[in-house]
């Protein structure tokens, strides 16, 4: 029998959202160890020796340990039975992974830190919000333009549609974001098709559930 795994981390985050929705989609139990890397005390010293950059998530698999999401949701994949998440053939796999690319590197920043952070997060700053939305739209065009359908490689869910899923979701708590996406309409239809699997309605982030945050209210409606 298998060890079981345990992943570490926050329930708010979208790269550990990444991982759980890569078990999930494989049919792999895991637990979800707490990890709180913004505590004032700062990252957990026992944390700190399984990432020692102090990022979430962080990966148990009996004696073996992993960080970074690509290397963690790579390995599940390879691991364990259950839908694979790659694609066959050299061309599908570079393309899934030059979107899993986009995200990290260019949509992360823009889509997550430059518009929902600064609209929807705990101190939204207008001024940055307004600098981040023609990146943050640029990077949905981008993204438009490679998605295929019904999923971002064409018949079945790959990794590249569980790196998307949850930046996408984090843009849509916003109404920024959501005015944005429903812009990109094919972008917008990925999103709802991937909403109703079993996966992103078992990983849904706190916020999702909370709705918009009535202190970044004011960003948007200054009356209120
Ligand atoms: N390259 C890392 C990125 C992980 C990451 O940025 N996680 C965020 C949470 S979504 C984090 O830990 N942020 C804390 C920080 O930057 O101090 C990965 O792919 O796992």
């Amino acid at each position: 029998m298998q060890d079981r795994l345990t992943l570490y981390g926050a329930t708010y985050s979208v790269y550990v959202r990444i991982a759980r929705l890569a078990f999930e989609e494989k049919g792999v139990g895991y637990d979800l160890e707490p990890v709180d890397i913004f505590a004032e005390t700062g990252v957990p010293e026992d944390y700190q020796r399984l990432h020692p950059f102090g990022k979430i998530p962080a990966l148990r698999h009996g004696e073996f340990t992993l960080y970074e999401t690509d290397a963690i949701v790579r390995y599940v994949d390879d691991v364990f039975e259950g839908p694979s998440l790659t694609p066959a053939g050299a061309e599908a796999r570079a393309r899934m992974t030059r979107i899993m690319r986009v995200m990290d590197n260019y949509a992360y920043p823009r889509l997550v830190w430059g518009l929902y952070v600064n609209e929807a997060g705990e101190r939204p700053d207008p001024d940055k919000l307004a600098a981040s939305i023609d990146p943050a739209a640029h990077c949905l065009k981008v993204l438009e333009d490679l998605a295929s359908a019904p999923f971002m490689l064409g018949d079945r869910v790959t990794l590249a549609d569980l790196y998307c899923a949850p930046m996408i979701a984090c843009l849509r708590i916003a109404p920024t974001g959501r005015r944005l996406l429903a812009g990109r309409p094919h972008l917008g239809t990925w999103f709802e098709r991937m909403a109703s699997r079993a996966s992103m309605k078992g990983t849904l982030f706190p916020q999702e559930v909370a709705g918009f945050p009535s202190s970044a209210q004011a960003l948007i409606d200054p009356d209120c």
